[in-house]
């Protein structure tokens, strides 16, 4: 009997040095510590050996079973933390990269159109999201009958608080605050009472400009509108100019940018026009000026929209705004 004892114990060690799966290790316990396994055969021998002698191995019996046990839970423990019970160290396998983050491609392309600004004379500006109808709409020469309020469909708190349109309420912060000259962009968060589709989101990001001086022109506007363009989606972009409208500005104009894809031939994504849609701008209107008390007989000045959006969906390829904001990692993985 001693024999057996020591050879199933030997036994258990031999195999239990190979085990590497959960399978396995199963399979180990059933055949020593299971109801027919070589323990319990083991014990049911007893009956057989002389009285006197029963006590004895019993004692021998209950040592082996817990030694197999102890054995058995040390090896399920270690399994389980998923290694096995000699793991050596591999060198040779690559290293694990760790996952690191990266910054998201609307804020790549904000920076980058605040570099191409700061590189051409500009600061860069910020102010509150949350807006009074004063700053949002009446400065910027929509009084409270204006129709014009109409073309933003606005998020209001109060009757006289909003989610701010647009970042001109940071222009005309800054012109309250400082004398011209200025040369400035405001980039921010902007929101709208939009249904999101591929091209709207209720909330979206734009960059508006003013420069502000006493000879300021519509030339200027021009020129830094090309050297932008030019910077952010190469040298042989070209600008044009349309008659627009808006309130805030007289004249007013729209500008394209020859389409970023076909370099102006025409293709699907400008419905084969060679232009793409941008923005606004346009000459500050004076009463703009006369509600921050600059005065329009000594000062002129232009501004102009940019949506960041617009510019990363245009250099990326991107046809779906909502892409940006659904933190889907093999959408931001990309960039
Ligand atoms: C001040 C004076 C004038 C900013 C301007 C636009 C034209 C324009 C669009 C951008 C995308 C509206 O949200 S949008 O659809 N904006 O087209 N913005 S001129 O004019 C200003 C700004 C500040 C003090």
């Amino acid at each position: 009997m001693p024999e057996q004892i020591d050879q199933i114990k030997r036994d258990f060690e031999a195999e239990a040095k190979d085990i590497r799966t959960a399978d396995a290790l199963e399979d180990l316990r059933i055949k020593y510590l299971g109801r027919k396994g070589h323990i319990s055969n083991a014990f049911s021998l007893l009956a057989e050996i002389p009285k006197e002698e029963k006590p004895k191995f019993g004692q021998e019996l209950n040592k082996l079973k817990k030694a197999v046990e102890s054995q058995y839970n040390t090896l399920y423990e270690s399994l389980k933390k998923g290694k096995g019970k000699d793991e050596y160290l591999d060198l040779t396998l690559p290293g694990r990269k760790p996952f690191i983050g990266r910054k998201h491609p609307l804020n790549q392309v904000s920076d980058e159109i605040k570099s191409i600004f700061k590189s051409l004379g500009f600061t860069i500006e910020d102010g509150p999201e949350i807006e009074t109808d004063f700053y949002n709409f009446e400065a910027l020469n929509m009084p409270k009958s204006h129709p014009a309020r109409d073309m933003q469909d606005t998020l209001y708190i109060t009757e006289d608080i909003v989610l701010r349109t647009h970042t001109s309420p940071v222009q005309i912060r800054v012109m309250q605050n400082k004398k011209p000259p200025i040369r400035m962009i405001a980039p921010g968060r902007v929101y709208r009472r939009d249904t999101p589709d591929a091209s709207h989101s209720p909330f979206f990001h734009q960059a508006e400009g003013l420069v502000v001086g006493e000879d300021v022109t519509f030339a200027d506007l021009k020129g830094v509108i090309e050297s932008f363009a030019c910077q952010m989606f190469g040298e042989d972009i070209n600008v044009r100019f349309r008659p627009s409208f808006f309130p805030f500005t007289e004249p007013s104009a729209e500008y394209d940018f020859s389409c970023v894809f076909c370099r102006g031939k025409g293709c699907r994504v400008c419905k084969n026009t060679g232009w793409m849609e941008i923005s606004g701008a346009g000459m500050v209107h004076p009463n703009v000026f006369k509600a921050v008390g600059y005065d329009p007989e000594k000062y002129t000045g232009y501004a102009f929209g940019m949506g960041i959006d617009r510019i990363a969906m245009l250099k990326y390829g991107i046809n779906d705004i909502r892409l940006f904001f659904e933190n889907d990692l093999r959408f931001l993985n990309q960039f």
